[in-house]
């Protein structure tokens, strides 16, 4: 039994490390999420999807996960977890776990008995021998070392991974893994979870024989193994086995994702996904493919939205998440970081498709730089570093990965002005984010200015209504450098966003239906619908300009009916 609940609702993300500290160690926990739900729900969202909770060696914090089916000591066990969904489900907020399958970490039980060339896990993954001696079987990249191949004594093979060497890949082309995946998902359904966030999920089917990448640009591999020959084969096997029996939904990370590539996903009566997060709107920086920060491009930015909100049906909004750098530090400005964080806000959680917002994302917290590459852990960071450091000056290399690293999301979320931002009695696992005393959720819970209840505002204001739920969706200044305006209209209802990208002051003159409506109302002459308003402001305005200045990244929302 299946149905669309996973449209009405906004989305919270839950990196569980750095979220809070429950029970005083310096590592965020499970006991930290129970005390904070109250928090969650005065929000307004109706989900968590929890990144791993899974043991893990944490090579990348999660995604090497070498147990499955129960919970990582440092975040507590299965009845806290049980706890937690229990009252979270009582607040009425769905949960979602983190799925990550296309890789095990090389701790888990069954990677470890692979080692041995007799065993039933031999075929659970990539074993190969080199091309010759000292040779990986391919020319495939990693993207978190320089090969996907590594050599294991012990077997004399080389394995595959597309990850780091940890995060060993498992052959989905074995019904056994599938079967695996498949037990895997009924033991967290059974326990009361709502949906699957699906790791790197069109990465799971590889080409036949493992060939080179003859053309590759880029990471070498990931044009033949991104949307796999039997990749829609297996997420219908895993929905006609297992998730169709529940009411969930599956959201699919899809790295390199179009909207051409995912109709095939999304569509039809029985799709193998429900959602997709794609990557191209977090481009509009190149931070994310080519690790080099390029200024801030709306016009990218702007494609990207335009097209998921006109080419697919429905899709899966967000600006952050734990693998980029914070959204004002990149999209907006540091100096105007409320008035920043307010229209990022706006820019996105009135389109169309199902919302998630970031831990911290709700206060503003911002990117962090930290002295020295000792100080990171972030693994793709850290391989960016080592080997720019062969051709360039430190000096000059860390500063970019200061920009570029995904810990600037990781570290631990300032609650309150408090030592350690709240977060922790004991020194926290990693540094917090000095800005804490002055960017922090207590010093903006009664503020009715702040950007914790600009969210709050936002959040209602999207659950209630229908048009930004399902309305159209038009792109009014398809071509302008700095500003980012959209209409979405549903039964005679509309609305204007406008965001400003920059600080600079543009001209912006409404659109002539909408001024004429304010003229009429000024008049007293609208009778019936609503008079026009602003329902959105990161300064004061006026409904009575029709045209104006805008100030630095201002943002407004027009209401009218047609
Ligand atoms: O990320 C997939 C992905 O595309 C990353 O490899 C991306 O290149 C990197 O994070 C930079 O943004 C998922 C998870 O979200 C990420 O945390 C994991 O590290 C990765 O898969 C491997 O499991
Ligand atoms: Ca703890």
């Amino acid at each position: 039994m299946r149905n669309d609940w996973y449209k009405d609702r906004v989305f919270y993300q839950i990196w569980p490390r750095s979220f809070m500290d429950g029970n005083g160690d310096g590592i965020g926990d499970l006991y930290g999420v129970y005390d904070r739900l109250d928090y969650l729900k005065s929000l307004g969202i109706g989900g968590i999807w929890f990144s791993p909770l899974y043991p893990s060696p944490n090579a990348d914090f999660g995604y090497d996960i070498s147990d499955y089916c129960a919970i990582h000591p440092d975040y507590g066990d299965l009845d806290i977890f049980k706890k937690v969904v229990a009252r979270a489900h009582e607040l009425d907020i769905k949960i979602v776990m983190d799925l990550v399958i296309n890789h095990t970490s090389d701790e888990h039980e069954w990677f470890v008995k692979s080692r041995d060339k007799s065993s039933p896990y031999r075929d659970y993954y990539f074993w190969k021998k080199g091309k010759k001696p000292g040779k990986a079987p391919n020319n495939w990249d990693s993207f978190f070392e320089n090969e996907a191949w590594s050599y294991d004594l012990e077997s004399g093979e080389y394995y595959l991974h597309l990850f780091s060497r940890k995060q060993v890949d498992l052959n989905m082309d074995n019904p056994a893994v599938r079967e695996e995946v498949k037990k895997i998902l009924r033991f967290w359904l059974e326990m009361g979870v709502d949906g699957f966030r699906e790791d790197v999920i069109t990465f799971i089917s590889k080409p036949e024989g493992l060939p080179d990448d003859r053309f590759g640009v880029g990471v070498r591999g990931m044009r033949l193994f991104e949307s796999g020959p039997h990749i829609h084969e297996y997420l219908q096997e895993f929905r006609t086995d297992v998730l169709d029996h529940y009411d969930c939904f599956v959201l699919g990370e899809a790295p390199m994702m179009t909207p051409k590539k995912a109709r095939p996903y999304l569509a039809g009566s029985h799709p193998d996904l429900d959602l997709m997060f794609n990557f191209q709107h977090m481009e509009a920086d190149c931070l994310f493919t080519e690790y080099i920060p390029l200024p801030f491009s709306l016009p990218k930015l702007r494609r990207a939205f335009d097209r998921w909100q006109k080419d697919v049906p429905w899709t899966a909004l967000y600006l952050e998440n734990h693998d980029h750098p914070r959204i004002i530090s990149r999209y907006g400005s540091e100096k105007y970081r409320v008035e920043s964080g307010k229209m990022l806000a706006v820019s996105y959680l009135l389109q169309k498709g199902t919302p998630f917002v970031y831990q911290g994302q709700e206060i503003g917290m911002t990117n962090i730089a930290l002295p020295s590459i000792d100080d990171y852990v972030d693994c793709m960071a850290l391989k960016h570093y080592y080997n720019d450091v062969k051709k360039k000056p430190a000096e000059k290399v860390l500063p970019k990965i200061q920009k570029a690293t995904r810990d600037n999301a990781r570290t631990p979320v300032q609650w309150s002005a408090d030592k350690n931002a709240g977060f922790s009695t004991a020194d926290p696992w990693f540094p917090v984010n000095p800005n804490y005393r002055e960017v922090n959720a207590a010093s903006q819970e009664n503020d009715p200015d702040s950007l914790l209840n600009f969210y709050r505002a936002l959040i209602a204001f999207r659950s209630r209504s229908e048009l930004v739920r399902f309305g159209d969706y038009e792109d009014l200044a398809p071509a302008h450098p700095h500003l980012y305006v959209y209409k979405r209209s549903c039964k005679g209802e509309n609305l204007l966003v406008l965001c400003s990208f920059t600080e600079k002051p543009c001209h912006f003159r409404l659109p002539e239906d909408l001024s004429a409506k304010i003229a009429d109302a000024s008049l007293g002459g609208a009778t019936g619908g609503m008079v026009p308003e602003i329902i959105f402001n990161n300064y004061p305005c006026d409904i009575a300009e029709k045209e104006f200045t805008t100030r630095p990244y201002e943002t407004r929302v027009y209401r009218w009916n047609a």
